[in-house]
């Protein structure tokens, strides 16, 4: 667990920061010091391999700020084995390398998911599909075993009412899946805490209860079940999520961990410094949610940089999502949560 010293380091920080200026190096985004140094919490982002490896500002800024990484496609089941058997490890390896060589901890994303899953698995029946299920979360979990903190075994299985995904593990494996999936990745990788991730879930609504009364449920028939994953891709013309607060403090109590995964508030383009601020309070408030329930243990964002970030293609007319902008600059989502 990261250790609780916030003042000290502080203090460090500023003397560092004066002798930065004074030498005419970069100076920290914070005079408090970087992000991760503020918390007990690890702070992470998505991360992705191609820049990780070509931009040195990209890497650094993350190195600085951050203290956990997520990969944002690279462990997905369609990159690693996009053929069945023909593995591509290349883009995993390299931000798990990096991670190992800067003293990060590392999110693993994800292990069962209807999105970005090879093509082949739609070939196969349920008895089939169990085995490969299983099968595939050996074989990732073995390959990064004690090197990754946390894995998001399972994502996204719930509809916006509560109902269960249509996707081919739930209309072919049943409901069972998810139990089935835990159970693997428990044996997989002892030393890993897993969780179930989703989205529209950071408020109290149908499918935040959907997800509660899972996790109760398979903690009663213990499953292995860890934590839970709060995506937190949010928008300011929806504002901040209600009862965002209260719907962490219930999972809380089942005895789960709770990790923000992907938080990012996107806002109407073009940007300016009204937006910009109603995105700060935005932030500000689930970096303070998190922080007022123990067990939330992680502040993730999805990306840190508006240089990268998915917002951008899949809401069209939306974007500037990130606590950076492009030139790696700290936006005022980022200076309010560390001022
Ligand atoms: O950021 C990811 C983007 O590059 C991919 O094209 C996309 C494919 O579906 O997945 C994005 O990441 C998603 C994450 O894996 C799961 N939660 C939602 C994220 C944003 O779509």
């Amino acid at each position: 667990m990261k250790l609780h010293a916030p003042l000290g380091r502080r203090i460090l920080a500023i003397a560092a920061a004066a002798a930065a200026i004074a030498v005419g190096q970069a100076v920290p985004a914070s005079a408090a010091g970087p992000l991760k140094d503020i918390t007990n919490r690890y702070v992470g982002s998505a991360v992705a391999a191609g820049p990780l490896g070509s931009q040195a500002d990209y890497r650094s800024v993350l190195t600085r700020e951050f203290d956990s990484v997520t990969p944002e496609n690279e462990m997905k089941w369609a990159v690693v084995e996009p053929n069945r058997g023909q593995f591509n490890w290349s883009g995993a390896d390299a931000i798990v390398n990096y991670a190992q060589q800067n003293g990060k901890s590392v999110r693993g994303h994800t292990l069962v998911w209807h999105s970005q899953y090879p093509n082949w698995l739609n070939n196969l029946g349920g008895a089939e599909l169990r085995n490969v299920v299983r099968e595939h979360i050996n074989t990732e979990m073995g390959r990064y075993r004690g090197k990754i903190r946390a894995w998001d075994v399972v994502n996204e299985i719930f509809e916006e009412n509560g109902s269960r995904r249509q996707s081919i593990f739930q209309t072919r494996l049943g409901d069972g899946f998810v139990a089935e999936a835990f159970r693997a990745a428990r044996a997989a990788d002892p030393s890993a805490k897993l969780y179930i991730n989703d989205y529209n879930t950071e408020g109290m609504n149908a499918k935040s209860d959907a997800m509660y009364n899972l996790v109760r449920t398979l903690k009663q028939q213990g499953v292995p079940i860890d934590g839970v994953g709060i995506q937190t891709h949010l928008a300011t013309k929806y504002g901040y999520p209600s009862g965002f607060r209260q719907n962490l403090q219930r999972l809380a109590a089942l005895g789960v961990d709770i990790a923000i995964t992907e938080a990012d508030v996107r806002i109407p383009l073009p940007v300016d410094q009204n937006k910009l601020n109603q995105q700060a309070t935005m932030f500000k408030q689930i970096w303070d949610d998190c922080h007022a329930v123990s067990r939330c243990v992680e502040f993730t964002t999805w990306g840190y940089t508006d240089r990268h970030s998915w917002v951008p293609g899949t809401f069209p007319g939306e974007g500037a999502a990130c606590l950076f902008d492009s030139n790696l600059r700290p936006k005022p989502a980022y200076t309010r949560i560390n001022p």
